[in-house]
């Protein structure tokens, strides 16, 4: 379990500096979001769920689709606009999706998944099918009316939601104290049991997740979970072309959470070597299988036939099939 672990949470963020690298080399078109510094978070949620358990995510989604099972080869055939892409590469970055592993997609919407995640929840209760669903999103996120709104209706009617609140103190390039009233666990606390856990710390998390996805298939109803951490990346890759020259954070900042007893890979590894369940070869061996993974999964993306964009017309509704 603890080695599985550190091999999700490294091969999010092997992915997702190969995407940095190549995206500065204009290898794939659009932007993306990473979410390098928040690993833990994704990796130590999803290590409880299912295939059958659902999860909604953000703009900032590689991580998430990586930790629920999501295959990186059809991950990266998307970013780069392949019709082997995990949506036949409609979606790019900021719409994976695969709802065979119960991944019901990444969304530019910022608080879009509240409501996915409540209906996914609401369908689950229906069916008495046991499932969970967990709604990941941002701080930011979380002055999103719609927050309030599926909150009450979770826990009005006893949902399995997991309302999972990345707190890195960020909203795009706004600190999120300076526009939010108060703490956000008391807004959840008014709902539902809550508890705030440190998200750098993947077994932290997976205990918090781990209680509330027992009491939602138990039918006792939704749990906020907040997890502080940090994005160690900008708002999106070429951020300054976006902030011609102005600053929300400092450079002191990133690399205080870069230290090793605080970023969630390298802070694992000292866990996993303490705890003896791996020496430095079991480590390099992961790391050799992730770094080959990765560099597989940018062969196969170059590799593709591009997707056809007249598709886009053809899969805009439901039941439409090309
Ligand atoms: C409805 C909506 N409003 C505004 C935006 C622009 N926007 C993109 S990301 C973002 C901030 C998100 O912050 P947070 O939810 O904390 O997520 P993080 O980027 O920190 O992961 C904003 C305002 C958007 N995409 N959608």
């Amino acid at each position: 379990m603890h080695l599985d672990l550190y091999r999700r949470m490294l091969l999010i963020r092997r992915a997702e500096e190969c995407l940095a690298r190549l995206g500065q080399e204009g290898k794939f078109p659009g932007g993306v979001h990473l979410y390098i510094g928040q690993e833990a978070v994704a990796v130590g949620v999803c290590s409880v769920l299912s295939d059958r358990d659902w999860i909604t995510s953000t703009h900032r989604g590689h991580g998430h689709f990586l930790a629920k099972g999501g295959d990186l080869n059809a991950m990266y055939a998307e970013i780069w606009g392949k019709a082997d892409g995990i949506c036949r590469g409609m979606g790019g970055s900021m719409h994976v999706a695969d709802l065979s592993k119960g991944i019901l997609g990444a969304n530019g919407i910022v608080g879009g998944g509240f409501a996915i995640a409540t209906g996914a929840a609401f369908g689950a209760k229906l069916r008495n099918d046991g499932r969970v669903a967990v709604c990941f999103f941002g701080d930011g996120a979380a002055n999103q009316g719609t927050f309030m709104e599926t909150m009450n209706v979770s826990s009005a009617w006893q949902l399995p939601t997991i309302f999972l609140c990345e707190n890195n103190g960020l909203s795009e390039f706004t600190v999120s104290s300076t526009v939010t009233g108060g703490q956000l666990v008391d807004r959840a606390r008014a709902f539902m049991p809550t508890t705030i856990v440190d998200g750098n710390d993947v077994l932290a998390v997976r205990a918090a997740a781990e209680t509330a996805v027992a009491r939602a298939r138990a039918g006792e109803g939704p749990s906020y979970i907040e997890c502080t951490t940090y994005r160690i990346r900008g708002h999106l890759e070429a951020e300054d072309a976006f902030l011609a020259g102005g600053k929300y954070r400092t450079a002191e900042e990133v690399v205080m959470w870069q230290a090793a007893d605080r970023d969630p890979v390298t802070r694992f590894e000292i866990v996993l070597r303490n705890l003896g369940l791996a020496d430095e070869d079991d480590l390099a061996s992961i790391r050799r299988d992730v770094a080959a993974a990765v560099d597989a999964a940018v062969a196969h993306a170059e590799a593709g036939e591009p997707a056809d964009p007249q598709l886009a017309y053809s899969l805009m509704f439901a039941g439409q099939e090309a």
